[in-house]
């Protein structure tokens, strides 16, 4: 399938030039043009920030909601029609900070979803003030002292929830990219990819050439250690990339929730039983 299919027209891209997200919107585009995905099954959840403007420039399906909360309606949109490919994404802020517990919950559901994070250290759209994945002494016009917190390890605490699919890329290099989204996006349950993303206007410290020479692939590493993965994602001398850990045994949500024991009609397609509602709205009325 050509990329083309999923290219928005006549519509500025509010990015500054050289920014990380512009490979990323490149390498997503061509990660679900070669799965075959139409762009009348895929939707792109997003929140606020520079990074969730992507399903902007994205001719598919698109939620763009309220700060943080990306993943929420990202897990009922799959639940209510299971048939889509539903990919939750945003920035480090948006998916760590503002909607952190939104995080730590939708990895326990584990719903069949893809949640990619452009992780470029830093509040973006607001210009530069330190995010939950900023490095210890980044200085910004807040944080003019630097930041003195130990940043948010968004691997680590995936891995310690047991996350059916937890990965690390960097926006720099593409093909090694596009092959992990692919990855986590034909995963069966929950799948983090959390993409290092340079900003180049308000972080001059994490910058493509810093990226470049403090990552690196391990080889050898088996996806399926929990133990190994969780000692890599605690490196921070050098940061590996790649995919850290898989639990290709977890349950889904959709699977959990039993919805679809029964029935195989999706939740969208179902006659509401408004006698039901009804009942369920009197029974609440006695309780209050
Ligand atoms: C409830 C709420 N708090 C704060 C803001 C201001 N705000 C907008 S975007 C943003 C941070 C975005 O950072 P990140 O998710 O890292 O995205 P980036 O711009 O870096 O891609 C903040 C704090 C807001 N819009 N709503
Ligand atoms: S401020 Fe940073 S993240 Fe936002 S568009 Fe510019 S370079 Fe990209
Ligand atoms: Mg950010």
């Amino acid at each position: 399938m050509d990329t083309q299919i999923f290219d928005t027209a006549n519509i500025d891209i509010a990015w500054c030039p050289g920014c990380g997200n512009f490979p990323i919107l490149k390498i997503l585009k061509q990660a679900v043009a070669e799965l075959g995905i139409e762009p009348i099954n895929l939707v792109l959840v997003s929140g606020i920030g520079q990074a969730a403007k992507i399903p902007h420039y994205f001719k598919t399906n698109v939620f763009n909601g309220l700060h943080g909360r990306a993943l929420p309606p990202a897990t009922a949109i799959k639940a209510t029609n299971p048939a889509l490919t539903v990919i939750a994404e945003s920035g480090d802020g948006d998916m760590y900070g503002e909607g952190g517990n939104h995080f730590l919950h939708t990895i326990r559901r584990n719903p069949d979803i893809t949640n990619i994070v452009h992780n470029n250290m830093v509040y973006g759209l607001t210009k530069g003030q330190a995010s939950p994945t900023s490095q210890k002494g980044f200085k910004t016009p807040v944080q003019v002292n630097g930041v003195f917190l130990e940043p948010f390890n968004p691997l680590a605490v995936a891995i310690a929830l047991d996350a059916s699919f937890v990965a690390r890329c960097f926006a720099g290099d593409a093909e090694q990219t596009k092959e992990i989204i692919k990855n986590a996006i034909k995963h069966k349950g929950y799948a983090l990819v959390d993409i290092f993303q340079p900003c180049v206007s308000f972080n001059k410290l994490n910058t493509y050439q810093w990226f470049k020479e403090h990552t690196y692939y391990p080889e050898d590493h088996d996806p399926l250690d929990r133990q190994r993965a969780f000692e890599k994602a605690i490196q921070t001398d050098e940061l590996p990339l790649g995919i850290f850990y898989i639990n290709p045994e977890k349950p889904t949500f959709e699977e959990n929730i039993g919805t679809y024991q029964e029935k195989q009609t999706p939740l969208y397609r179902r006659e509401p039983d408004l006698q039901k509602l009804c009942n369920l709205v009197d029974k609440f009325k006695i309780l209050i």
